[in-house]
């Protein structure tokens, strides 16, 4: 979508009853993915408060229709399972608030996808874990998210972005990205494509392990990033699991592997020296424990065998995908500079040859997990 969200932030937020007048809507968070902004109101009796305001990614999401059914199946189902265990639904699960029009989401005359959240407040949103018991708080929940998704009727489940943890079909979309190489930028970027090829085999170890039955599929996030857990700010646990766009059938380890990817280390996704950009494998330590703990036992010993795969998986996966992206212009990820795309690959990779590094102690340790 060429159309900045911007120009139809007025649409969308008359489509909707915020309960007090608006004051300001401001763009908000790191995201990638969707425009997103917070909202401001002033009730005349309280003090002020606080929505998210969404315009869904065109290029990410073609049927946003299907996208909000999952989303409120999900939500909804979460709800019913944190009240019967006691807990703060307001606080502990995302909830869809349609427009005024009753639909799941509004369109604006552009064709844009708008959607409403209450803002969780009191939470903190981390970008880097700044300890290890930060980083394990986040595993805890994305453990227990997929233990509460575990009773989920998976078939209801629209597949919101085809293949979107396919690596054998994201290492093929790369290869015609350098075969067309549209932006001739492919010359620069010899090292990077090399080192993928160098790993042709790699992509199909998981998906391999899922079509031979040695791993079941099961309803997971899919996008496990630390800024995708709002932390409580006065107890430091994980509260609310967000950006449930991709919620789908999909694999245990590649959770685990998502949340290794961009969180067991100290740098940045762009960080342009890559003598910065290490795997921390006391991190890495941290949050298998953590993880597990929050499945409660769900997992089976083959995949905690494969948890190393995932993370290296997913940190190569998601490399190419920069890459690829940065080849045929920064078409999916949003960019605030030239170049970002090619830096935030440059720092998977290296994550990636670290992990090859320290590849048996990352086994050793999701081993003492194994039951058999
Ligand atoms: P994207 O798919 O672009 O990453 P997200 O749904 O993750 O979009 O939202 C972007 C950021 O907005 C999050 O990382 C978080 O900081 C913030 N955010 C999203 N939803 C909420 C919410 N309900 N309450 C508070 N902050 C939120
Ligand atoms: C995107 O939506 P966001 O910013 O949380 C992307 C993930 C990538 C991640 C890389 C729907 O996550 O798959 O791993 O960027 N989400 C989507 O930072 O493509
Ligand atoms: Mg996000």
């Amino acid at each position: 979508m060429s159309v900045a969200a911007e120009e139809t932030i007025q649409e969308a937020l008359a489509a909707f009853d915020f309960g007090a007048p608006v004051v300001g809507a401001i763009r908000y968070g790191q995201g990638h993915i969707n425009d997103t902004f917070c909202v401001h109101t002033q009730p005349e009796d309280r003090c002020c408060g606080r929505f998210i305001l969404q315009r869904m990614s065109a290029a990410a999401f073609k049927r946003p229709d299907q996208l909000m059914e999952n989303i409120i199946g999900v939500t909804d189902h979460l709800g019913r399972k944190i009240r019967e265990a006691g807990g703060d639904r307001s606080r502990e699960a995302m909830e869809v608030i349609r427009p005024k029009n009753g639909e799941a989401y509004f369109t604006d005359s552009k064709g844009g996808a708008w959607r409403l959240y209450p803002f969780v407040e009191d939470t903190i949103c981390y970008q880097s874990a700044q300890t290890p018991e930060l980083f394990a708080a986040s595993g805890r929940a994305f453990g227990r998210f997929q233990r509460l998704l575990g009773d989920y009727p998976a078939h209801t489940l629209h597949e919101t972005i085809p293949r979107f943890h396919d690596t054998e079909d994201r290492l093929r979309k790369l290869k015609e990205a350098v075969a067309a190489d549209k932006l001739g930028r492919a010359a620069e970027c010899r090292a990077e494509i090399d080192f993928v090829l160098a790993r042709e085999a790699d992509c199909s170890v998981a998906l391999s392990a899922m079509r031979e039955g040695r791993i079941p599929l099961r309803v997971t996030h899919n996008d496990t990033k630390l800024n995708n857990v709002l932390m409580d700010r006065e107890t430091g646990e994980g509260m609310c699991i967000i950006d449930l766009d991709t919620v789908m059938p999909g694999l245990a380890i590649n959770d685990f592997g998502d949340s290794i990817r961009f969180g067991a280390n100290h740098s940045a996704e762009d960080e342009t020296d890559l003598t910065k950009v290490n795997l921390d494998v006391t991190l890495f330590a941290a949050y298998t424990a953590a993880f597990l703990e929050g499945a409660q036992g769900s997992l089976t010993d083959a995949e905690i065998e494969l948890m190393p795969w995932g993370a290296k998986l997913m940190t190569l996966e998601c490399g190419i995908r920069f890459l690829t992206d940065y080849l045929v212009g920064d078409e999916y990820f949003h960019i605030s500079r030239p170049g970002q795309n090619l830096d935030r690959c440059r720092t998977q990779f290296k994550l990636v040859a670290d992990m090859e590094v320290h590849w048996q102690e990352l086994c050793d340790i999701v081993g003492r997990y194994r039951k058999g």
